[in-house]
């Protein structure tokens, strides 16, 4: 229990965001000394259990709906009218809840937090910005560089090498005379594991030649085509066919947070916290492999990419925010008059 024991010094600062839509909120504050984030997500109602029937030897999974102790209208302990009108009604209520069945929020702690994390779950403004491939180079390499660092990704390393989660890994695809081609698959830190309504599963390359989409070039693309096929096969499976393999989307980060190849694997009905799956962030690796058809052999190097990147992020700062001036100005956008705000 030592994420209780650490949450029980956490001394509040500040809130950092909050949204009602995925009702997520993210604190700031200190535990002995130091930084940490702590992330706190309402849970989504269960309504299916999966309930195992002996048929001829096989264990068959059988679906039931809404039926269970906690799921739906079953789970209601305590009621309060708000009111009603005509043939309208509506009020709120208090719902049995259970650790594993049925628990209330998910609960995600960064400890010590670094001030890239920080700025990383800090409400801040958007921008749509080009990264051209000289903008890659000067810009964004140097930053991917430093962001490589032991430190940054040993949770990666933890994964692959030292066994950390190692009970949770639903695939390994592993030789050990076959390092570039493995790897492996596991519930992404996001999932609460338990409703396959927001699976999210991760996915993560054994090898450490490619650190972003921008590295990759048309002889990754067996590669490429192999794990997703690989995913496709053998997650359904997992989870006892409740989900299909065209359920799954799969794809991959630009701007990723770690600079380590990885895959995101995710309930298709499940529309992502925050900006995790919209256009400008997430990238299908069906057409990641089917451009790969089309650059030319430098991949990805060569082609500019368009996304949507925070002013908190420090790529902003280091040279993104001048290029989208630089951009706009080029491309003949006129400049905006200041802010007009008097609409009497
Ligand atoms: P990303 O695209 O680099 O970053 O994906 P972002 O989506 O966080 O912006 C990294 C993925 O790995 C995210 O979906 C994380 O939730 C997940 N992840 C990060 N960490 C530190 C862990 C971890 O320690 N364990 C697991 N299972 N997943 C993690």
């Amino acid at each position: 229990l030592r994420l209780q024991q650490l949450l029980s010094r956490f001394k509040f600062r500040r809130v950092l965001d909050s949204n009602p839509q995925t009702k997520v909120i993210s604190l700031l504050g200190r535990i002995d000394g130091k930084d940490a984030i702590v992330t706190m997500e309402k849970m989504h109602f269960s309504y299916e259990t999966n309930v195992f029937k002996k048929e001829e030897g096989r264990n068959t999974p059988v679906l039931h709906n809404c039926e269970a102790e906690f799921s739906c209208l079953k789970s209601i302990e305590e009621m309060r009218e708000i009111a009603s009108n005509d043939i309208y009604y509506w009020g709120t209520s208090v719902l049995k809840q259970d650790l594993a069945a049925n628990p209330t929020a998910k609960i995600n702690l960064i400890w010590p937090a670094t001030p890239v994390h920080i700025r990383k779950f800090e409400a801040q403004s958007f921008h749509v910005i080009r990264e051209t491939p000289a903008i890659y180079r000067a810009v964004v390499e140097p930053y991917v560089q430093e962001m490589c660092s032991e430190n940054r990704l040993k949770w990666v390393h933890n994964i692959l090498y030292n066994g950390a989660e190692s009970e949770r890994v639903v695939y390994k695809d592993f030789a050990e005379q076959e390092v570039p081609e493995g790897f492996l698959v596991l519930p992404d830190m996001k999932w609460d594991g338990v409703n396959l309504d927001s699976l999210y599963l991760v996915a993560i390359a054994f090898r450490s030649d490619i650190r972003s989409l921008r590295d990759l070039r048309p002889e990754h693309k067996p590669w490429l085509v192999k794990v997703l096929n690989k995913i496709r096969t053998v997650i359904p499976g997992c989870y006892n066919y409740a989900i299909r393999p065209d359920e799954l989307r799969i794809f991959v980060h630009y701007q990723p947070s770690y600079y380590h190849f990885h895959i995101h694997i995710v309930n298709v009905k499940h529309s992502g916290l925050g900006d995790g799956i919209s256009a400008g962030k997430a990238i299908l690796l069906e057409d990641i492999i089917e451009q790969l058809n089309f650059l030319g052999s430098e991949g990805f190097m060569g082609r500019t990419i368009t996304y949507v990147l925070g002013e908190n992020h420090d790529l902003w700062k280091r040279g993104m925010e001048a290029a989208v001036l630089d951009q706009l100005e080029k491309d003949g956008i006129p400049k905006l008059p200041k802010a007009v705000n008097d609409f009497s």
